[in-house]
Order: C-alpha cells, then structure tokens, then sequence
C-alpha cells in the first residue's frame, strides 16, 4: 500500500464516529420469544458503560442513541444520564421519541383519526426535543410505525397532510444547531401501507418540514434488490442525507449485523459519500448510527464486529481514485469505470487499518482484544445477580 493510499485510509478513519444504540444492548427479542443473555444491559447505565466499552476499543463510538420511552424515567432524568455518559466518556447522541408502544397508537401516531391521539404523539416529540437539548444532543430521530393493514382502512390523503403539520410543530420547536431526522420504512408493523414507506415520502416530508429536517436512510427498510446508493447519491445532491441506521438484511427488517449479507453493497454506499466528497471538496454533515438489536449473538461483540467492519468497508471505499472514474465515465468506459470500484473493493486495507489503531493507541484488533479480556464474563456474572435480586428473568431462570 502507498502512503497516498495510507493517508487516505487515516483521514478517512479519523472522520469516521458511528453511534451506537442504547436498545442494542439490552435484552430484545422477535415477536416469537426473546433469548435472555446473562450479560445483557439491564438498565440505562449498564447500557452506557457497554457503549463506552466499543469506543475504548474501537475509538470510533463516542456517542449512544436512547429511546426515550426505554431509557428515561423518574429518576433517570436527561440530567442524571447525561452526567452518566460524561463519567463514561461518551456523550449521549440521537433522541428517539417513541409512538408506537402506547396503548393508544393502535391505529397510528401523528397519523391516528383521533385528534386528541396525535397531539399526545406530538407532545410527546415536543418533549423529545427538550430532551435532546437538555442532553445536549443534535439529533432528533423520528420513526413511526403508523400505517394500516386493509385497504379502505384509513384516508391516506388525510394522514399525509397531517404528518405534514406536525412535522412542521416539531421542526419550530427545534434550536438552531438541532435536526430532525425522518426515517422511512415500507412495512411493518403495518402491512398495507405505511405513512412514510420510502425515501421519496421521507424526503417531501422534510422538504415541507423545513431546512433543519433530513432523511434517515435505515439500510435495512428497503425492498430486496432495492438500489440505495443511488437513494444515497440523490439525497447528497438534495443536501437531505441526514443519517443512516446500519444493518444489514436478506429479507426484511432483519437487524442483521452491517455487511453481514452483502458488504459489496455498503462500500457502495460509502463510495458515493467519499464520491460527493471528492466532487464538492467538502464532507456531507452525516450521522452514521447502528440500529441492530441482537437476538443470538453477544450483543457487545456484535457491535464491536459491527464497527471493525465498517470501518474497514468505509476505508476501502476512500482508497476509489475518483478523478479516474469520473474521467472512464466520462469516456463511457464502462469496464475501467467498475473496475475502479471492484479494485478498491478488493484491497486490503487491514495493515493500514491497524497502523491506525496503533497510532491511535487502540487494540489493534479490538474484537479479540474484547474476547481476551474476560469482561464479558464479568459483566455476565454481575448483571445475573443483580437480575436475581430484582426479581428478572435471566438466561439462567429457564435453565
Ligand atoms: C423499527 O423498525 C426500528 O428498528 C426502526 O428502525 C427505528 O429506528 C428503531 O426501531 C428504533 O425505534
Ligand atoms: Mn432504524
């Protein structure tokens, strides 16, 4: 590898933050059943410190996402949490409200024909975002679950302008420095339609919404075979990229691990981004998240190996010589044009990778640095005894 090549990775990996979710550390399920693991967080500071133990080994997760239903309560105040983080060394990152679980969101949120309904969900974004500035956090993430499940159910028309007026509540509530992110998803828990179901839904909405209000493009919310770097590269041009929720699918939603399924495609991702990069001479203002919830395998692990790897995918796609495939495509070269993908793609970029972590005074392979280290046992032995004492269910009570 050239020192370019080297220098590029480094840049790259210093500008690389990925933020990592409070729920992914915490026990969670399908709607089938849920597998207990001893060292599942059980509260928002156990959450905390295992988002922290990611960024001192991997230096690339300084801030966790909270849900605010999950991770606030009485005594868990913005204040108390916050002053968690700090003690951590982490900050706490993106708010997200929850309208889905109430009881009274059945027929949806923002979108329910119950005024007294929406402007319980409204309120509830409206607190979000006094809560995201009392945590001193940017970002203001939206997803909602409304939809419906019959045809006729509902008037689609009425529930579109709806959504409109009260994105718009919430975007004159936000400061200066806060943005509004709206994710999209095609199903699920709604199976007709669902009131925000794709990027260009997501996208109008902003745009009416106002200039603080972008798109969050969550990997896993696409139909198979769907393009999403091209979704990528028009949000760029749109100046409504806002963030991305990493996950990786073969069906639906399936919170797989980041490039567990197709690695190809999330270079492809990051290559339009360092694309745009390139093109502008400035780096889009992008908030990289994870949002996975695992099921089946050690959740701390699971972020860790989450992280490396895109890491390693982010690096390999800074290594496209740009000015080459903008010159091929402008020559309609289409063979050298792929090949200057499929060449970076194919590079390995460990050793520089490590060199990074090296100077960084990281571990220089921080998965099996965790798996040495003996903490998850630690953590496991702790956290079961204190769910004994609580009265929880644990891994060990269905042994
Ligand atoms: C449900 O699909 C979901 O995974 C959405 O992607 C949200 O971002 C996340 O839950 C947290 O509310
Ligand atoms: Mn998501």
């Amino acid at each position: 590898m050239n020192n370019i090549h080297t220098e590029r990775i480094f840049q790259a990996l210093d500008g690389l933050d990925i933020e990592l979710p409070s729920w992914g550390f915490a026990d969670t399920g399908t709607r089938f059943g849920k597998f207990h693991q001893d060292a599942a967080a059980i509260d928002i500071y156990d959450k905390i410190k295992d988002a922290a133990t990611v960024h001192r080994l991997t230096g690339a997760c300084s801030t966790m996402a909270v849900h605010v239903l999950w991770d606030f309560n009485e005594e868990q105040t913005p204040a108390t949490v916050t002053r968690a983080a700090t003690s951590e060394s982490i900050r706490i990152g993106s708010i997200n409200p929850n309208l889905f679980q109430d009881q009274v969101y059945k027929l949806g949120s923002f979108g329910n024909p119950d005024t007294g309904i929406q402007n319980q969900a409204l309120q509830h974004c409206l607190d979000s975002i006094d809560i995201a500035t009392q945590c001193d956090s940017p970002i203001i993430t939206l997803w909602f679950a409304d939809g419906t499940n019959y045809p006729g159910q509902d008037d689609i028309r009425r529930r579109k302008r709806v959504f409109e007026q009260h994105l718009q509540r919430c975007h004159e509530s936000l400061s200066e420095d806060q943005t509004l992110l709206i994710e999209y998803k095609p199903f699920e828990p709604a199976f007709y339609h669902t009131d925000i179901a794709d990027w260009g839904m997501s996208l109008q909405l902003a745009q009416k919404t106002g200039s603080q209000a972008k798109v969050l493009v969550d990997t896993g919310h696409h139909y198979a075979s769907q393009n999403i770097e091209q979704i990528v590269a028009w949000l760029l041009d749109e100046g409504r990229l806002g963030g991305f929720h990493f996950n990786d699918r073969r069906y639906a939603d399936d919170d797989l691990t980041l490039g567990s399924i197709d690695p190809y495609q999330v270079f492809r991702i990051f290559a339009e981004i360092h694309g745009y990069a390139h093109d502008t001479g400035s780096a889009p203002e992008i908030a990289y998240m994870v949002d996975q919830s695992h099921n089946l395998k050690p959740k701390i692990q699971a972020m860790i190996q989450t992280v490396t790897w895109a890491q390693e995918l982010y690096a390999k796609a800074a290594l496209v010589d740009f000015n080459k495939l903008r010159q091929y495509q402008s020559t309609g070269d289409i063979i050298e044009a792929e090949q200057c993908l499929q060449r970076a793609f194919m590079t390995d970029v460990t050793g520089a990778i490590k060199d990074w972590r090296n100077q960084h005074k990281l571990p220089e392979n921080p998965l099996q640095s965790y798996r040495e280290s003996g903490h998850e046992q630690t953590i496991a032995k702790e956290r079961k005894e204190r769910r004994a004492q609580l009265g929880l269910s644990s891994a060990s009570s269905y042994a």
